[in-house]
């Protein structure tokens, strides 16, 4: 597709939005960008320098409304719902999603990788696993602060490698059309982003659009056990590969499951061997494993041998179950990144021994209640806080200790903890103020830990 003399709107000027403006301008287009926030934003301050260098015009305090007769695409940031005016103003002119964007302009082929929980470590241990594989892959997508070098879709395709490797979330798959990945899986699909999707059909929809266009050799890697997925959903016009990360269901791929001995094309290890703890990691590896061997085909035997030493190197993601600190037998673990109930019972129970869970921020009308159910199986302490706290403890059925801040929590639970327990930042929330993003809650939730070390 050229973009040459194309009239291209950006909306959105965060991580997507810059990327996209500045490629389509490298393609030839005329490119305006448009942002609501206002012009004295730090970020849009930043942005507006940037994007000007590049020949971008920028449009910032925008008031949401586009006049299609002078666009003739507009290219809108994940952030922004199908619903948005910009969309509906463009009637029946060109609109696509970065990762639609994105796409058109590769010319690499791309694993995709969605879900709801484990999504990204999936999508970083495949790119490692690749790349001990010797291919030159990419890392990119909707990951954030993993940790690892990690780029938009967009910048990835400028890029260009072997094979892109990318997350892919609920919110880019809204607008994709003729996006098709040549290998892609959905790690488990739970509750999930309720106040974007206008119900948990729509968000499993939405999911599912990532095997629309897949066809003829391309390959779908599912795992039979994962939560969620609907087996018969799988659009199976293309290569199947079915695993089973529990080792209950018959696979047809490179891994296999007998108790704790896993199986990678052929080469055995026990599950106790990965650094990542818990069972929900064992079927990131296996699919990332099936991923990587979709791509490379049957590796060789040195090809295996260094993937094997890259898997059980792997330590995790920073905010993803990451131990912080450590003090009298008591661990302090960041896990800021899981944001629903479903992912603060899979990662409570991947950990033995009794758990100090925080938990809190924006609740995205999901329901707590299993969690509450979860808990009263257990002798974990929940400590809530945040703006939700009391909706939360009531669907918790009133379990909690309530906080104003993540501060007063934390205090409270490493008080609490006792050897052999762990204190746990488990929010299974959006990240509320005072932090922008799960990143900000995670580094101050490293910050309390450190001091707490050195008290
Ligand atoms: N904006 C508006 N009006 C709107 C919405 C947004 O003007 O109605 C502007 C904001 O003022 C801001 C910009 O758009 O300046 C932000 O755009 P964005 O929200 O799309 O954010 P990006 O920085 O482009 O980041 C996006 C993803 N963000 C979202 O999906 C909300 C990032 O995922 C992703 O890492 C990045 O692209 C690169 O691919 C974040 C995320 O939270 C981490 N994702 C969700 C999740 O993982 O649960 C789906």
């Amino acid at each position: 597709m050229s973009w040459s003399g194309k009239r291209v709107a950006v909306a959105g000027l965060g991580r997507s939005g810059i990327a996209v403006a500045k490629a389509a301008k490298q393609l030839g287009a005329q490119v305006v960008a448009f942002d609501e926030r206002p012009s004295d934003n730090p970020s849009v301050i930043t942005a507006t320098d940037d994007l000007s260098v590049s020949g971008v015009e920028v449009v910032s305090n925008w008031h949401g409304r586009l006049d299609p007769d002078e666009f003739d695409t507009l290219v809108v940031s994940p952030g922004f719902a199908i619903t948005h005016p910009s969309i509906h103003d463009m009637g029946g002119r060109e609109v696509m999603g970065e990762v639609e964007f994105a796409y058109l302009a590769a010319n690499d082929p791309v694993i995709a990788i969605t879900g709801t929980n484990g999504k990204s470590t999936t999508t970083v241990l495949t790119w490692l696993l690749l790349k001990a594989a010797g291919v030159d892959a990419i890392l990119c997508g909707n990951i954030a602060g993993s940790g690892y070098p990690e780029m938009t879709v967009t910048e990835a395709a400028m890029q260009g490698g072997e094979v892109l490797v990318a997350e892919i979330s609920s919110f880019q798959l809204e607008t994709v059309k003729n996006f098709r990945p040549f290998v892609a899986t959905v790690t488990n699909i739970a509750p999930d982003h309720l106040d974007r999707h206008a119900s948990y059909e729509e968000y499993v929809n939405c999911k599912l659009r990532l095997f629309d266009r897949m066809s003829g050799g391309d390959t779908i890697v599912i795992d039979k056990d994962a939560p969620g997925t609907p087996l018969d959903r799988i659009n199976d016009n293309c290569r199947n590969v079915w695993l089973s990360s529990t080792g209950t269901n018959s696979t047809n791929g490179h891994t296999a499951r007998v108790g704790t001995t896993l199986f990678f094309s052929g080469h055995q290890i026990d599950a106790t061997s990965l650094k990542v703890i818990g069972e929900h990691n064992v079927a990131n590896a296996m699919v990332a494993w099936e991923l990587a061997c979709s791509f490379v085909g049957e590796p060789t035997q040195d090809q295996a041998d260094a993937m094997l030493s890259a898997l059980l190197s792997f330590e995790g993601l920073k905010n993803r179950m990451e131990v912080v600190a450590e003090k009298g037998g008591v661990s302090v673990i960041n896990n800021s990144v899981c944001t629903n109930p479903e992912a603060v019972i899979s990662s409570s129970q991947g950990l033995a021994g009794k758990q100090h869970l925080l938990i809190g921020g924006k609740r995205k009308n999901l329901n707590f209640e299993e969690v509450g159910q979860y808990l009263r199986g257990t002798d974990h302490q929940a400590y809530l806080f945040g703006p939700d706290t009391a909706e939360l403890n009531s669907q918790l059925g009133g379990l909690g200790q309530e906080f104003v801040s993540m501060g007063d929590a934390f205090e409270a639970a490493v008080q609490a903890a006792g050897n052999g327990e762990s204190v746990i930042l488990m929010p299974g929330c959006a990240s509320a103020a005072p932090y922008p993003s799960f990143r900000e809650r995670g580094e101050h939730f490293v910050e309390m830990a450190e001091r707490w070390l050195l008290s």
